[in-house]
């Protein structure tokens, strides 16, 4: 057996995600055996890589079930049966290192040898269970830094604040707040570990970010310099937070989601000061227990004090009212499993949201409260939130691109308007599917000022596709899309790992595209603008600090959902 440097073993171990709670169940005396030490280092990449696909508990969900042993009954009353222990050392060292043709990204470029073995071992163990998450701890783990009677009454910079844009640096654990109209990096800030959206506030004064590790920073854009004013933790493993933006309610409330404990957390807008947590479990859409269903997208409706709240492995939708937190009222909607990111529509009434792994998307209307379609897609839709354009031939279209099918579908949206009351038969229907060079999407935007719809491949595993993006002109889209080599247009030496080019956004005119190069864990790296227009790079911001740059929220598109 390969036993891992020990330096190298410290080295993992030093961590910012709390897994010290983490108690490691008896080894199992069938699986392949496993030092202490091996245990601590699986567990510790187990969380920062495979958890977000796989679940905490391993039951699967984006990606497959990996408990030692599983067994199913299907539909014909047979059993099935799978698990870890199965497939073996051998095999599960291969899917680790190269990855499947199922959308499992190959690790060989991103884990040595030996993180590879380990984690084959480890992963025919018995998954560990994190501990609960309480009020209390939240409490406990609360830090306002600055009272809101300390801040600012009024904006004290002359930054444009409508027009910055905040960047996850995902490696680093670091924010990094741009000037859009200067292209300067205004300030880096701390955030949790492996930090995974942004989302502003109502007023657009303050910006609400979300680490893997259930780290929630505030930042208060009105002092000279971005400044953190709170942070409190959501549990061991979060990935979504939005805030009321009924009127009346502008920077009351932050709703964040976790992904363990599997569970929702209301704290208030301005300080996080926590008020109320609502667990997730329970039954699936198919009437099944599941005692982990995490909180995927989150999104607040701007016609109803409302948010939409997305339960990944139940199917369930919640529209939680939030005018009365002490008596919480819930509209639960059933849709389908494996829930995950989703946008508006053009009229923002109806919340598009991906069920990846069954391969649909759900369409819900927020003014209604019901269902309005859930409509059968390509493998493994994956929207972000997805963009909104006129199609020529069939009106209003909301359009996903799909991590498992080289096509990006386009999808017919309802609208009261009386002019496109001849689209009506098309509506939650996959009217058009555009031809991608391969799979791999994660990312899709257009701007409402914009001609062009802009698709990523990160995940694809060929340089040639995952460094570069593709825009269709919305005006044609029998037009082959044009190729951009956002990675060649970044200047930057060519490195081992690739360059993905990843996630676009739209600046506050609507007129500029910016891509993430996300490189190396430790690679400088940039951001790579283009004009919309005439599809000729703009800039380039790079910088030492620039490391693995991946999503990118400006303020203003954020605030207004425009997309
Ligand atoms: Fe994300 C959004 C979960 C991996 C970049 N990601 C989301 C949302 C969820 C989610 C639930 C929706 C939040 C919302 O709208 O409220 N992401 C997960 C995972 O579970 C997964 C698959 C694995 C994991 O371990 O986290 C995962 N995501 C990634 C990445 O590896 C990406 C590409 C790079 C990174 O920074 O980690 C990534 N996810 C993003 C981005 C968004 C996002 C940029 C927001 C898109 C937007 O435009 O709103």
């Amino acid at each position: 057996m390969k036993t891992l440097h020990l330096s190298r073993i410290a080295a993992l171990l030093l961590t910012a995600v709390p897994l010290s709670g983490i108690a490691q169940t008896a080894a199992l005396p069938q699986a392949p055996a496993i030092t202490a030490a091996e245990l601590e280092v699986g567990k510790k990449i187990y969380f920062e890589r495979c958890a977000g696909c796989h679940g905490v508990l391993r039951k699967g969900a984006t990606g497959k079930n990996l408990e030692p042993h599983w067994s199913k009954k299907n539909a014909d009353g047979s059993t099935q049966e799978g698990g870890t222990l199965k497939l073996g050392t051998a095999r599960l060292d291969k899917i680790i290192a190269l990855g499947t043709e199922g959308g499992m990204v190959n690790y060989d470029d991103i884990l040595t040898k030996e993180e590879i073995d380990i984690m084959a071992r480890y992963i025919q163990q018995p998954p560990p269970v994190p501990p609960e998450f309480s009020l209390k701890d939240m409490q406990d783990s609360w830090k306002l830094l600055v009272p809101t009677a300390e801040r600012p009454k009024s904006q004290q910079n002359k930054i444009n604040l409508k027009n910055v844009f905040a960047v996850t640096l995902r490696d680093s654990g670091e924010l990094a707040l741009i000037d859009g109209d200067t292209k300067q990096i205004w300030q880096i800030l701390k955030t949790g570990y492996a930090v995974h959206i942004s989302r502003m506030s109502a007023s657009g004064r303050y910006v609400y970010t979300v680490g893997r590790d259930g780290l929630v920073t505030l930042i208060d854009m009105w002092f000279e310099k971005p400044t953190t004013v709170a942070t409190i933790r959501l549990g061991s493993d979060a990935r979504s937070v939005d805030v009321s933006k009924f009127k009346g309610f502008e920077d009351k409330y932050l709703i964040g989601g976790g992904y363990w404990p599997p569970q929702y957390s209301i704290m208030e807008g301005d300080t996080l000061k926590p008020l109320k947590i609502v667990s997730t479990r329970g039954m699936t859409v198919d009437g099944e227990y599941h005692p982990e269903p995490r909180v995927a997208s989150i999104v607040a409706s701007q016609i109803k004090p409302e948010w939409v709240v997305n339960v990944k492995e139940t199917g369930q939708i919640l529209l939680v009212d939030y005018s009365d937190i002490k008596n919480l009222k819930t509209n639960t909607i059933e849709s389908a499993k494996f829930l995950h990111d989703g946008g508006f529509d053009a009229s923002k009434r109806y919340f598009m949201v991906a069920a990846n792994a069954s391969n649909k998307v759900a369409a819900v209307d927020t003014k209604t409260g019901k269902l309005a379609g859930l409509i059968d897609t390509a493998k493994i839709p994956h929207p972000g939130r997805g963009a909104n354009f006129m199609h020529p031939k069939f009106g209003p279209v909301w359009a996903t691109g799909h991590l498992g099918s080289p096509v990006l579908s386009l999808i017919s949206t309802a609208s009261d308007k009386k002019e496109h009351a001849k689209y009506k038969q098309y509506n939650w229907k996959v009217v058009q599917e555009l031809a991608m060079p391969g799979a791999g999407n994660l990312f899709v935007k257009t701007h409402p000022k914009s001609t062009h719809l802009w698709a990523d491949m990160p995940m694809n595993p060929e340089r040639e596709n995952a460094e570069v993006n593709y825009v269709f002109d919305i005006k044609d889209l029998s037009k082959p899309p044009v190729r951009i080599d956002v990675a060649k247009d970044s200047g930057l030496p060519v490195t081992k790992a690739l360059r993905r080019a990843v996630h676009q956004e739209y600046n506050q005119a609507g007129d500029e595209v910016w891509i993430s190069l996300w490189g190396g864990k430790t690679d400088q790296s940039a951001i790579v603008i283009y004009d919309d227009k005439t599809l000729k790079l703009k800039k380039v911001i790079t910088d030492p600090k620039m490391v693995t740059p991946t999503g990118k929220f400006n303020v203003w598109n954020t605030q207004h959902d425009v997309y």
